[in-house]
């Protein structure tokens, strides 16, 4: 059975670290060996720039910056970590790709989303995620789950950003038929029942081939 390429998506509060872990044990229960991930990050270099980006500058960060820091960070992540994973035929978990950077700079920065397409095709070519777990919840109950965490330069955004952020994963998610939408204001219990079914379904698909 050759890689697979899972990624999981929501905004901030949606869950996705619990349920990342959902996933990677379902994997590892049925013996496939995989590389858990993250972005922006997932190599030294790349974790550098996300702390760049995250950082609570004393200047403004333009949405260009920002855009241009994601995408430096995934060509790194993608040529050290993603392809070379794939290509020896083990499995890769990501916690966001570019799913998050329509979402986050296409809609919550308002950048051009034909500019942010043709930085996707440069930088990943053909290659998509074959399954992605939108965890979908709305901005006022996620802002309860993390009112009580020390806030990032990205977690500090007022809620109308978190509203655009959303609506453009509902719209990714209605464009492409790779998005599961799980309901993540539900308990967590329930979340993670659905991630694992999710997840074992996949795995029951991609073994059939
Ligand atoms: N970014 C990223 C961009 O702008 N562009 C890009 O291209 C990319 C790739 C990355 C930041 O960078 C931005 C987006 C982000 O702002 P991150 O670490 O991925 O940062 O983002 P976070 O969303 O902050 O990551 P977390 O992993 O912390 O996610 P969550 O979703 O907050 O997850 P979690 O599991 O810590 O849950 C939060 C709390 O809620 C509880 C948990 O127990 C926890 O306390 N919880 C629930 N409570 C009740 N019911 C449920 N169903 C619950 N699920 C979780």
């Amino acid at each position: 059975m050759s890689g697979r390429f899972i990624t999981l998506e929501g905004s901030e509060g949606a869950g996705k670290s619990t349920n990342v872990d959902t996933v990677c044990e379902t994997l590892t229960e049925a013996g496939i060996d995989f590389v858990r991930t993250r972005e922006p990050g997932g190599t030294p270099m790349a974790e550098a720039l996300r702390d760049a980006m995250l950082h609570k500058w004393d200047e403004s960060v333009d949405g260009i910056t920002e855009l241009l820091l994601v995408f430096a960070a995934r060509a790194q992540h993608l040529s050290h970590v993603i392809r070379p994973a794939l290509a020896a035929g083990r499995w890769v978990v990501c916690d966001r790709f570019t799913d998050a950077t329509f979402a986050y700079q296409g809609y919550g920065r308002r950048l051009d989303l034909e500019k942010l397409a043709a930085l996707e095709s440069w930088i990943q070519g053909e290659l998509q995620p074959d399954i992605t777990l939108y965890l979908d919840v709305a901005p006022d109950v996620a802002e309860q789950r993390i009112a009580a965490r020390e806030k990032d330069r990205m977690e500090v955004e007022r809620r109308d950003f978190f509203v655009r952020v959303r609506q453009g994963y509902l719209d990714r998610a209605s464009e492409h038929e790779r998005f599961e939408i799980i309901d993540a204001g539900n308990p967590l219990q329930e979340v993670q029942a659905e991630v694992r079914l999710k997840t074992s379904e996949f795995i029951r698909r991609a073994r059939r081939g």
